[in-house]
């Protein structure tokens, strides 16, 4: 195992520690606790050294051979051995025990020192050399490094039709609990062989963990199996796979008998404009883009804007930039460095486009977004409020340059064979494209909120609340303890004033 940096822990009591200066008398002796900051953060370890000090438990700044309890958040007891240098017991020195934060909430709450269970133990392997080795994990994805697609592609994908499944029921809770799942095995970073070494990790609730252990004793899961093959669920994802159709929506038509396209189209519905190119395009628009053909779009998203306003800026965001190499979409964020530039941009952009016939489908969204005094309301919306453009481009052949490339040498063998494979004959195709316009003072906070996963940046608006006391939102970050907005000119600076350690683009695919 590689050893953990050592650091120094600050005394947070001006540097007395708590055994020179007790603020109270300890009630309970035998308990001498230290609470490691590693992975809890400062803050939270400073509420809850303060509220056991407060329950007259003896709690130190620094770890030393006095100390009978350490509890820590998210880390193995081998990792807190080795840290905090902590040996194996001695016939001179009482025993030291490695606790969960769980222990010492539950002693919080009971206002003295529970019995420690096993539960409350953390795991350790050293000793133990008959266990497999156990993987290790931080609770929150945000905290995780998760490239794509990972080493265990036959578990995630197994959960994520199960997360599918929970969505296209309406069943929030239950989806999320299986992402969650999913996100985790992702982010491991060799091939789980047996159930026996996911036994200390997070995330992993018992119904995850069935699943898991029939995939990996059996090779398939028969849940999974009935999901894929039920009609309710084949139908659903049919007709949420209409751009434009919801899970609402899908489920109003399901329960009135509708399972397929043409029974949709003869179904006498009435459908809005989204939803009629979504019908139109359907092949099209779920047949997986291409890095390929998100290149040949960035490539007419930036011609396109920099002929409308000279200087701005186009990002690709989304699945691409975390470096997959396919996506159901292709998105992009556009600035301007001179805030107030970009005003009015996503007409002009939306124009030019239309002019050189380029737009199959448009919807544009108003930017409503301004900060407020009050502050933390703002930010925990989930729903952005930027200019934004949800479309359809019609991406010809020629668009990607590999493919002009070939035609230049070669123009009559293209033609044939753009009418021979071509999207229907036809030598274009239409590709999803989200275009969304932010100014530059909330650019980066945009860009990480745009760049996803979706898992990704919800656990890291959880983290914010629940760790730091934060909103994090795709426009701001509100700290509610100073009750003030955090300036940031990059993602790293957000990841720091989250006291995150930074994750690039391509470990964010939770
Ligand atoms: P894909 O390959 O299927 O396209 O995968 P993706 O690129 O990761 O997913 P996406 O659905 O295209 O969304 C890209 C990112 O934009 C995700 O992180 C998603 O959370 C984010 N996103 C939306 N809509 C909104 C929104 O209204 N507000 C915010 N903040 N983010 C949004 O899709
Ligand atoms: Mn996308």
């Amino acid at each position: 195992m590689v050893p953990l940096k050592r650091r120094k822990v600050p005394p947070s009591n001006g540097g007395q520690s708590s055994e020179t200066n007790p603020s109270k008398e300890s009630r309970f002796p035998q308990a001498v606790i230290f609470i490691l900051e590693r992975r809890m953060g400062a803050s939270r370890r400073t509420f809850l050294a303060q509220l056991g000090r407060s329950k007259g438990f003896r709690i130190e700044d620094t770890y030393s051979e006095s100390v009978t309890y350490i509890i820590s958040e998210n880390n193995s007891g081998d990792e807190v051995r080795t840290w905090l240098g902590v040996r194996g017991q001695h016939q001179s020195r009482p025993p030291v025990h490695l606790l969960d934060i769980s222990w010492y909430t539950e002693s919080m709450r009971e206002g003295l020192p529970v019995a420690i269970l096993d539960r409350h133990r953390l795991l350790e392997q050293q000793g133990n050399p008959v266990e497999a080795p156990v993987f290790l994990a931080a609770s929150y994805a945000c905290q995780r490094n998760t490239p794509q697609p990972g080493h265990n592609t036959l578990l995630t994908a197994a959960l994520s039709v199960l997360a599918e499944s929970a969505e296209l029921n309406g069943d929030e809770g239950r989806g999320l609990a299986f992402r969650r799942s999913e996100g985790l095995l992702r982010s491991l970073d060799r091939r789980v062989q047996g159930p026996a070494e996911l036994r200390g990790l997070p995330c992993l609730g018992d119904h995850s963990r069935r699943v898991i252990q029939d995939l990996l004793e059996n090779g398939v899961s028969s849940e999974v199996e009935e999901t894929k093959s039920s009609s309710r669920y084949k139908a659903m994802k049919l007709l949420t796979g209409i751009f434009g159709v919801g899970v609402k929506t899908a489920k109003r038509w399901f329960t009135e008998g509708i399972c397929s396209l043409t029974q949709l189209e003869t179904s006498g519905h009435s459908l809005n404009a989204a939803q009629q190119a979504g019908l139109k395009y359907y092949t099209d628009l779920n047949q997986p883009v291409s890095r390929e053909e998100a290149d040949a779009v960035s490539v007419m998203v930036e011609d396109v804007v920099h002929s409308v306003l000279p200087g701005a800026r186009v990002t690709l965001a989304g699945g691409f930039r975390r470096g997959k190499m396919s996506g159901h979409d292709v998105d992009f964020l556009i600035t301007h460095p001179d805030e107030g530039k970009e005003e009015g941009l996503i007409h002009k952009i939306i124009a030019c486009l239309e002019s050189r016939g380029l737009l199959l489908y448009h919807q544009t969204t108003r930017n409503t977004y301004r900060e407020s005094a009050k502050g933390a309301g703002r930010p925990s919306s989930s729903m952005d409020r930027f200019d934004r453009c949800f479309s359809i481009f019609k991406l010809t052949n020629d668009s990607n340059p590999e493919d002009t490339r070939r035609a230049q040498q070669d123009p009559e063998r293209v033609r044939v064979e753009a009418e021979q494979t071509g999207s229907g004959g036809r030598p274009w195709r239409a590709v999803r494209v989200d275009l969304v316009v932010s100014p530059i003072s909330q650019f980066a906070f945009a860009l990480l909120g745009w760049t996803g996963s979706k898992l990704f940046e919800r656990e890291m608006r959880r983290w914010a609340v629940h760790e730091r006391s934060m909103s994090l939102s795709s426009h701001a970050l509100y700290d509610r303890n100073q009750e003030r907005y955090l300036r940031a000119s990059s993602e790293e600076e957000i990841f720091a004033h989250l006291g995150l350690e930074y994750v690039s683009p391509v470990g964010r695919n939770a």
